[in-house]
């Protein structure tokens, strides 16, 4: 199972302050407790800083590095990925993302190549959002194809089937289900991992339907999510539904979530 805490993203309104402020101390803290709840990389997404994307996302990730974390450079800007990649220190690179978008998909490979990087490949192509699990099936086949043959090894490709929300259609969650499955026979030895969130947009009670998806979609076979790990419950539904699924020998990681304090109530 991989983790890739998603909470230093400039999308969000604390996140874009705290960058555009160089706040170093809210990026390391930050960063400290997303490694502490279990995050083995950190997202890092600068692409809203319109003006300067390249130098918040330098300083972004020396302050991520200097709290101890591992960066996952999130941009679909070239350039900003090869500075990202360039300045990651302590672990492999990881590449958030490239796609079957023959640009995108031109621009990234050799930026994946160069750092030998660990790269998620979005479902996603010159056909536009994949509409069900056969489209989602038919680009990460097409991915899996052209990313070995250039030399990128499987265990090093994350698949992200691209998850849509519950409120836009009844079968929007069966489809990424259906597409877990089909990925995992045909490449067992690749990844599949997801932003959860998606899934929930439009509807109350979001974290509930997160976390319901997440055991869904581990038990389909998912192996890999980018995540809030400060959301305790959903570590803690997390490391149960690995237990359950046989990826957690003597329940030690359950164990060890239970003594961290993740099965209590907030304030209990
Ligand atoms: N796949 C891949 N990468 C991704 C995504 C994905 N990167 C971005 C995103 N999706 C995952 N990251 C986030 C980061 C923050 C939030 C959601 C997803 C978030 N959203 C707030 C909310 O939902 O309430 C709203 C923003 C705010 O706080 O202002 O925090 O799918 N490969």
């Amino acid at each position: 199972m991989l983790i890739v805490g998603e909470l230093i993203n400039t999308s969000r309104k604390a996140i874009k302050k705290a960058v555009e402020e160089r706040d170093a101390a809210y990026i390391q803290d930050l960063t400290r407790q997303q490694r502490e709840a279990g995050a083995d990389y950190i997202d890092v997404n600068c692409a809203t800083v319109l003006n300067d994307e390249l130098g918040s996302l330098r300083w972004a990730i020396e302050n991520i590095q200097a709290a101890g974390g591992l960066p996952c450079i999130d941009t679909p800007n070239p350039e900003a990925m090869d500075l990202g990649l360039s300045l990651t220190q302590g672990g492999q690179p990881m590449v958030n993302s490239l796609s079957g978008e023959s640009e995108r998909y031109r621009s990234m490979l050799p930026l994946v190549l160069k750092y030998k990087a660990r790269v998620i490949a979005l479902c996603l192509d010159d056909q536009g959002m994949p509409k069900n699990a056969d489209d989602r099936v038919r680009v990460a086949r097409n991915l899996v194809q052209n990313l070995t043959a250039a030399g990128v090894p499987m265990g090093d490709i994350y698949l992200d089937p691209l998850v849509q929300p519950l409120s836009t259609s009844d079968s929007a969650g069966l489809e990424v289900l259906a597409a877990i499955r089909q990925i995992k026979e045909e490449f067992p030895e690749t990844h599949i991992i997801c932003g959860l969130s998606n899934i929930s947009y439009g509807l109350p009670q979001r974290k509930v339907l997160n976390q319901v998806f997440m055991v869904q979609t581990m038990t389909a076979g998912m192996d890999a999510y980018i995540l809030d790990p400060l959301d305790r419950s959903m570590m803690g539904f997390l490391r149960a539904s690995q237990a359950l699924l046989g990826q957690d020998p003597f329940c030690m990681n359950y164990l060890a979530a239970f003594r961290q304090g993740l099965y209590e109530k907030a304030g209990a």
